[in-house]
């Protein structure tokens, strides 16, 4: 029944080809498969439920049934261009904060780099994953997770920043394949600017914590502190540190946290 729903919200965008699965493990995973077989450029997969949806680093991406979006955009970028590489996480944050805005009238804000907050809560995910061949980049899998119903939203013990979802935001329910369409609408139009100064002043101006006091920890647990400022033209987090220089850091783990 969803799968119709889904296709019928689909109709009109330049999609290659869809595939909807009930459930699957990851459509990362799925897709990527699907990428290394030959799926062509804008082939998109949607699922209702992943049973081991997957963040960042090993991290587990929580997407229960009939709750959430859980898709992954497969993009063949038109030539090697490692420096835009890393803006393919940003790209999608700032594809779904569009579409809530847009569709919904609300006020996300991108925590820097890749996931999409709603009244300082995370209501997105973002996970851009590259296939290689040898050194020849074929395709970026770009997989984002959106909690659209309460029970999108995982227990505060199992997660590492507070969640949030559309509907606890909005107060009403929210159609999730309207939502989809919206989004994958948004890629479509800002993949061509990926590092644009429209591309960055866009994600600047969402971007959250800016003039607040923030720590950046990496995953040997190092940690940065200062006044975030913004990002540069390479999408690189700047900070003042507290000795008054200021430092960037590229898109990476990094942990970003406000300091309260
Ligand atoms: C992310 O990783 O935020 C990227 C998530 C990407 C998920 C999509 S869904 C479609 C596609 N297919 C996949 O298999 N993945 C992508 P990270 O920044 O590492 O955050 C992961 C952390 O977020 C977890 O360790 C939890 O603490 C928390 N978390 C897990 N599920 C969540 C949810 N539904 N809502 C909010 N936080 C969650």
């Amino acid at each position: 029944m969803s799968e119709k729903e889904v296709f019928e919200a689909l109709r009109g965008l330049p999609l290659a080809a869809v595939w909807f699965y009930p459930e699957t493990g990851s459509t990362n995973q799925d897709a990527l498969d699907w990428a290394a077989q030959g799926a062509p450029d804008l082939a998109l997969i949607v699922a209702d439920h992943q049973t081991a949806g997957r963040g960042r680093l090993g991290r587990q991406w929580f997407t229960p049934p009939g709750a959430a979006l859980a898709i992954s955009l497969i993009l063949r970028p038109p030539a090697p261009q490692p420096e835009i590489l890393p803006l393919y996480s940003p790209l999608g944050a700032l594809a779904v904060a569009f579409a809530l805005e847009q569709s919904y009238g609300l006020q996300p804000q991108i925590k820097w780099p890749n996931d999409v907050l709603l009244n300082n809560r995370k209501v997105c995910g973002v996970l851009a994953e590259a296939l290689w061949q040898g050194d020849g980049l074929q395709a970026v899998v770009l997989g984002i997770g959106i909690n659209v119903a309460p029970s999108s939203v995982p227990p505060d013990d199992q997660i590492l920043f507070p969640a949030t979802c559309v509907e606890e935001v909005t107060g009403k329910s929210i159609h999730r394949w309207g939502l989809l369409a919206g989004v994958v609408k948004a890629v479509i139009d800002w993949r061509d600017q990926l590092g644009s100064e429209a591309f960055l002043q866009a994600w600047q101006k969402r971007l959250a914590f800016t003039g607040r006091m923030v720590r950046l920890e990496n995953t040997g647990g190092e940690a940065s502190e200062g006044l975030l400022l913004g990002i540069d033209a390479f999408g690189h987090l700047r900070l003042q540190m507290k000795d008054g220089s200021q430092q960037t850091f590229a898109i990476g783990d990094l942990k970003l946290r406000p300091i309260s």
